[in-house]
């Protein structure tokens, strides 16, 4: 084994390692999607992601085989109609938590598939630096949260 083998795969195992204590420094609290009726176009998804590290965590993207395509969005509500906008990253602060909540920031899951109170959804989130982590949301039902705040129920992008 050549010097250059070695240090090759030195680099690789402490990358491997540097990358999975980013990972297990989050932690998914209360971590839902809204159960969808056949047909839906579009549900949301909801968490509080705690960050315990000492440094900025960016989460880049996320995908699920329970819908076409995950996006983040944002709702504000202007003179009281709920708008939606699509963010490109999460930010989750040094030692802070993100907040995603109906009637704020969430996930938009594009496409689901029929998802019924008491499933497991297995959701994937691509954090920047390229490292991925997996964790399972329950699928529940949207509570008595009506259109005011939820505007997935009139129209998705
Ligand atoms: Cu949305």
């Amino acid at each position: 084994m050549t010097h250059a083998r070695i240090a090759g795969i030195t680099a690789a195992l402490w990358i491997a390692c540097a990358t999975s204590g980013l990972a297990g420094e989050l932690s998914f609290h209360e971590f839902w999607v809204a159960e969808t009726p056949p047909g839906a176009m579009a549900t949301a998804g909801f968490a509080r992601i705690a960050n315990t590290s000492d440094a900025e965590v960016t989460i880049t993207g996320a995908a699920s085989s329970a819908c076409k395509r995950i996006e983040f969005h944002r709702t504000d509500t202007i003179d009281g109609i709920a708008r939606m906008s699509r963010q490109s990253r999460l930010t989750l602060p040094a030692g802070g938590e993100l907040e995603l909540a109906p009637g704020g920031t969430h996930l938009m899951l594009i496409g689901p598939s029929a998802l019924q109170a008491g499933e497991r959804v297995s959701i994937s989130f691509e954090l920047e630096g390229g490292e991925t982590l997996t964790r399972e949301a329950e699928v529940r039902v949207r509570g008595s949260r009506r259109s005011t705040d939820d505007p997935h129920a009139h129209h998705h992008p």
